[in-house]
């Protein structure tokens, strides 16, 4: 039996689970869950704790957060069967068209789990949308492959944030099924301070180029092979690095004053208003052994601020070498320095290539666009469960 598609024009009722700490999957679904609520859809973010970019105090955004017990006779807690009774419990209570998961480990599991306690007339559409290490990490891990595959298939639908990433869905997790690709969006706020004021906050001297690296420092974000790239730069004096760390920085000083370039590294913790920092910097710098988008550098783009990156993963598909910022090969540190150094002398390659990124964020890459492809998406899934 097969539900009908959701064809009408009212608003939709929707359940978003994330992943509610410092990450590009957390980010994109709390983004995307203020967008919805903006256009009328009613907004419910089931997770542990509320995520850290959900708006707090907007109309129809909801949070249910879902109490975890550390029970002593378990000795890993479990985070996967409370999670899926809040899933059926909201979904029921709040009659909810699509239940959306991002992140497929746990959530796309807690999902399938709550459409079995739910009687077929109140399940929602399941969509899980997968955004990386999800597939590429969990995916390959044969204790998780053959769970999130499973729980793919007995979704309504698949997504992934690039083409990439939809190969890698077939190739390395062997999931046979339809994959929608919808990239990601920034909707940035304003800035709140004006770019000479968060340059002289952070210590920037008058003609010193801002480099730019956000990131959650996972290892995958491979930091030594920033700092070693940084570390070739010269002239020296022309720039400072300022990390906007989703995590604790203070490990890799060590490396940094190793190198010799402990003076030239500025670190921000945990910020919020990144917009602040995104107009105040000069270039973007990447240096992930894989990435199946890249958001740092789509929030860079969005900004007029070109990046270069290892061309890894999807981010060729979000930059497009020499045009909208600089693609080196994989752990070239050598040509990835000399990319930069390029880029500090010559300022107005640097505003060509971020004219271009901004107008490369604005047309693919909008709120508006791809919102609207989601809305549509929802609309589209019909319940093979029925
Ligand atoms: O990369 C991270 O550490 C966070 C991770 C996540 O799942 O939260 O990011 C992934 O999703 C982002 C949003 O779709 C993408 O922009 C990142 O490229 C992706 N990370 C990886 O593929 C390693």
């Amino acid at each position: 039996l097969r539900k009908p598609p959701l064809m009408s024009d009212r608003p939709l009722r929707i359940g978003i689970t994330c992943h509610p700490s410092v990450g590009g999957s957390g980010i994109l679904a709390s983004e995307l869950g203020a967008e919805l609520a903006q256009r009328g859809h009613d907004v419910h973010f089931i997770s542990h704790a509320a995520p850290f970019r959900m708006p707090r105090n907007q109309p129809r955004i909801h949070f249910h957060p879902v109490q975890v017990n550390d029970y002593d006779l378990f000795k890993y807690p479990d985070y996967t069967l409370p999670l899926s009774v809040k899933m059926a419990e909201v979904a029921a209570a709040q009659r909810l068209d699509i239940l959306h998961v991002h992140y497929a480990v746990p959530h796309a599991t807690a999902a399938m789990l709550a459409m079995t306690m739910l009687p077929p007339g109140q399940r929602p559409r399941v969509v899980v949308t997968l955004h990386g290490t999800d597939v590429m990490l969990l995916g390959s891990d044969a204790g998780y492959g053959p769970a999130i595959r499973h729980a793919l298939e007995s979704a309504d639908a698949v997504t992934t944030v690039s083409r990439f990433l939809q190969g890698q869905v077939r190739t390395k997790l062997g999931y046979a099924g339809p994959v929608e690709v919808i990239p990601n969006f920034f909707a940035p706020q304003s800035p709140t301070r004006t770019r000479d004021t968060v340059r002289a906050e952070l210590g920037l001297a008058p003609g010193e180029a801002m480099l730019l690296h956000t990131s959650n420092l996972r290892p995958v974000k491979r930091i030594d092979l920033l700092l070693q790239t940084v570390a070739q730069i010269r002239p020296r004096e022309s720039f400072k690095l300022v990390v906007l760390a989703g995590g604790d920085f203070s490990g890799f000083m060590a490396e940094a004053a190793r190198l010799g370039i402990a003076d030239r590294v500025v670190v921000r913790e945990n910020v919020l208003a990144i917009e602040d920092y995104l107009h105040a910097a000069d270039l973007g710098l990447f240096t992930s052994e894989m990435e199946s988008f890249c958001l740092s550098i789509l929030e860079a783009m969005t900004f007029g601020c070109p990046s270069a990156a290892f061309a890894v993963g999807g981010i060729a598909e979000v930059v497009e070498d020499g045009r909208s910022g600089a693609l080196v090969p994989f752990g070239d540190t050598v040509a990835l320095a000399r990319a930069m150094e390029r880029l500090l002398a010559d300022p107005a390659r640097r505003d060509a290539l971020g004219t271009a990124a901004r107008e490369r964020a604005l047309a693919l890459f909008s709120a508006d666009r791809v919102v609207a492809r989601y809305v549509d998406f929802y609309r589209s899934v019909g319940s093979p469960q029925g």
